[in-house]
């Protein structure tokens, strides 16, 4: 693990510099506007001193108009430039590009389990490859934790009940901290591990090292069976299900006539509130699986439906 530096830690992400950059030029600006500041305090005490010999007149109207229009307006569109730099920057964070590797996070008290669709299964630990996009696909299965790795400069809550999702690329090979940043209980303060990012050489290594036959996929494909969804969905089943093959990344129509792009999101939330958004077309008959499937078993049988096959990225607008 790199030392902890006690006034700068380097960041390791590509988000990292940004974050970084952004910092630096706040910095600077009230740097600036400080040394401004104190600078005006002191000539003016000098030049306007008790006695002094400096005319004292009121300045002209229309200079003074002047003046307060010129520095309301240029402070005006410096905090409009830096809330647009903030903000842009922020919520990139919340567009993954689509190929970002993709990584589910299960947060507990008081631990992270991770895992990489491809099977490692790994707790307070995440091992990802350098240069590559990850997208973290976050949830809780009790309070509210967040996930935190300051290297990164890499920060989200995870909440019970909803799907958090954030991504990052980091561009240098090590190993960082990685902590719970949301005070959630007796043990909140050991909550954490680390992420190691590898070259990708390494990265492969690594992969191959792993138990096998983990794949989340297969796992949701067993659990389909398991927990009699196949008996609706099945392509020739004798209830009128929607059949789930080529369903994934597609925009589907609604009974109430609006429309959703089936994502992670619509088939958790189809899965424990199987009535809040029903396909046009079906009837509303199929029953909720809240608190019959661990958050676990939603990634795998999320990742199962999603092997079925996949619209292009573009998602486009058949339905069957
Ligand atoms: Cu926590």
């Amino acid at each position: 693990m790199n030392a902890n530096p006690i006034f700068w830690l380097p960041s390791a992400s590509v988000q990292g510099h940004a974050v970084d950059t952004l910092f630096f030029a706040l910095l600077l600006v009230s740097g600036l506007v400080i040394l401004l500041v104190f600078g005006l305090i002191v000539s003016f005490a000098v030049r306007y001193r008790h006695g002094s010999p400096a005319p004292r007149g009121e300045m002209p109207a229309l200079i003074r108009r002047e003046f307060e229009i010129g520095w309301t307006a240029a402070t005006f569109f410096l905090f409009l430039f830096l809330f647009w730099w903030a903000a842009a920057s922020q919520l990139s964070g919340y567009d993954p590009p689509q190929e970002a590797m993709e990584v589910h996070v299960t947060a507990k008290q008081w631990m992270f389990k991770t895992q990489q669709p491809s099977g490692p299964r790994e707790i307070n630990s995440l091992h990802i490859p350098v240069d590559t996009p990850v997208r973290l696909a976050m949830t809780s299965e009790d309070v509210i934790h967040s996930f935190w790795v300051p290297a990164f400069r890499f920060k989200r809550d995870i909440l019970p009940g909803r799907l958090t999702q954030g991504w990052f690329q980091a561009d240098r090979v090590g190993t960082y901290h990685l902590f719970c940043a949301e005070l959630c209980g007796t043990d909140h303060s050991v909550m954490g591990g680390s992420v190691t990012v590898l070259s990708k050489s390494d990265y492969a290594a690594w992969l191959r090292a792993q138990p096998q036959g983990d794949d989340l996929g297969e796992a949701g494909g067993r659990l389909f069976v398991r927990l009699g969804c196949a008996g609706c969905h099945a392509g020739r089943s004798p209830v009128h299900a929607p059949d789930l093959a080529g369903l994934w990344n597609r925009t589907i129509p609604l009974a109430d006539g609006s429309q959703v792009l089936v994502d992670e999101r619509y088939l958790r939330d189809s899965i424990l509130q199987p009535r809040r958004e029903i396909a046009a077309g079906y009837e509303p008959i199929m029953p909720s699986f809240a608190g019959s499937v661990s958050e676990d078993e939603l990634a795998q049988l999320v990742a199962y439906i999603r092997a079925l096959g996949a619209a292009d990225p573009a998602g486009e607008t058949t339905t069957r």
